[in-house]
């Protein structure tokens, strides 16, 4: 044990916090991999461009272009980052064997074989997305569409992903968290807002209505404000996600990307959490719009961390990455983003919320102001860097140094 910790501990335990539990409460806490990361969004089943309003910018080298690339490139963000993860596909990652296909619709448990075996051996459970965006069948609307045939195309879509769910819960042991989000909108002013909210309802209840196992599929709804080609009005609203999520007992996800500039995630998880037994979160820094860059260790990252652990109700919240940068490094990017929220979370499980909550109750403004900025002092590094070592990953920047490694020998011969 080194000589910064064992000071760092003795500093945190004089304000109540036991470092060594917190560290082994992070090292249990599953943060769910987005594994859209490492290929731009592209996923498996089409060649055509991303689409439903979301964009990944850059063309540093090095994109996995198959199953095997993105697996490897997986394992390698795996072994820089400690602690627990769980593995988020999407639909549109479904592997095809011995040239056969299927479309979305007809997608099966057999197309996610290979990522149940993945998941397995590395001890994983797996969170799933169906696909509603980068099709042929969605250039407009969706599950909100006038048009029966595509809207039944894509229900049967929602239906097929909700077997996947189920099949991946009953492989792995480890309830599967399902996130639909639709990209269906406006680019201007619409004449019916109503009736493609209606018509998504109507959707989700048909394929919610197939039945599943509410124990091992969580199935989550993420409402979004805007995307590019859908500035007016987007079906899948706040007002509408978490009217249905609560009517349906489902649950709302948040992504810190949907959201107008100036309201912050971090204010609306305790509101969600009044009502809903268990929330969702995409972690991600929009950077004027729904950027998805890479997440820092900023104070909204921070801030959301915050709320989650002070809360109390960290287990009842299920937290997932979503950024996608492909202007850098993409593995760097990847590990960056899922060490900065980590550290956050590490931040906010070694501070004593209890305390600051009684000031705050007791009117007591100005200790609380003092000890919340004292608190940023406190040596957080330290316990970071010995979280790092029981974890066997490097702590400081060094792990960079095997991301070149990889680069040289892996990436760069792509
Ligand atoms: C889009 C949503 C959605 C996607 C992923 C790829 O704005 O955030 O979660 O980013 O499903
Ligand atoms: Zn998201």
């Amino acid at each position: 044990m080194n000589q910064a910790y064992i000071l760092a501990k003795e500093t945190y335990a004089k304000i109540g916090i036991d470092t060594d539990a917190v560290i082994a409460k992070l090292r249990n806490l599953p943060v769910s991999l987005h594994c859209w990361q490492g290929d731009d969004v592209k996923g498996f089943d089409f060649k055509g461009d991303l689409s439903g309003g979301i964009q990944t910018t850059g063309n540093y080298p090095g994109r996995a272009r198959t199953p095997d690339e993105l697996m490897a490139d997986i394992d390698k963000v795996l072994s820089l980052d400690g602690g627990a993860h769980k593995l988020n596909l999407h639909a549109c990652y479904a592997i095809f064997e011995d040239g056969e296909w299927a479309d979305r619709d007809a997608l099966e448990p057999k197309h996610f074989a290979k990522w149940v075996a993945f998941a397995k051996e590395r001890g994983m459970g797996i969170d799933f997305n169906p696909t509603f965006f980068s099709h042929p069948k969605a250039n407009g609307l969706t599950l909100s569409s006038p048009d029966d045939e595509i809207r039944k195309f894509w229900i049967r879509h929602g239906q097929a992903c909700l077997r996947i769910a189920e099949y991946f819960a009953n492989e792995t042991g480890i309830p599967c968290v399902m996130n639909v989000w639709i990209p269906d909108g406006y680019k201007d002013i619409p004449a019916d807002r109503l009736s493609p909210r209606q018509r998504f309802a109507a959707s989700m209840d048909e394929i919610l209505g197939i039945g599943y196992d509410r124990e091992k599929v969580l199935v989550c709804l993420e409402s979004k404000v805007f995307g590019i080609g859908f500035e007016s009005y987007t079906v899948g609203s706040a007002e509408f996600g978490l009217g249905y999520v609560l009517s349906r007992g489902i649950i709302p996800l948040m992504d810190n990307g949907h959201y107008h500039p100036t309201e912050l995630v971090s204010d609306k998880i305790s509101s969600m959490l009044c009502f809903a037994p268990k929330l969702a979160l995409h972690v991600t820094r929009a950077v004027r719009w729904d950027s998805d860059h890479v997440i820092r260790l900023d104070d909204e990252t921070r801030e959301i961390a915050k709320e989650i652990v002070a809360s109390g109700r960290m287990d009842d919240v299920c937290i997932a990455l979503d950024y996608f940068d492909a202007s850098i490094n993409r593995i760097a990017a990847w590990v960056l983003g899922l060490r900065n929220f980590r550290k956050a979370m590490l931040i906010a499980m070694l501070t004593p919320h209890a305390e600051l909550a009684k000031l705050q109750a007791e009117g007591k403004f100005t200790e609380l102001m003092l000890l919340q900025e004292s608190y940023k002092e406190y040596p957080w590094g330290a316990v970071w860097a010995e979280y790092c070592e029981q974890c066997g990953v490097k702590a400081g920047d060094e792990w960079y140094a095997e991301v070149k490694d990889y680069e040289e020998k892996v990436l760069a011969k792509r």
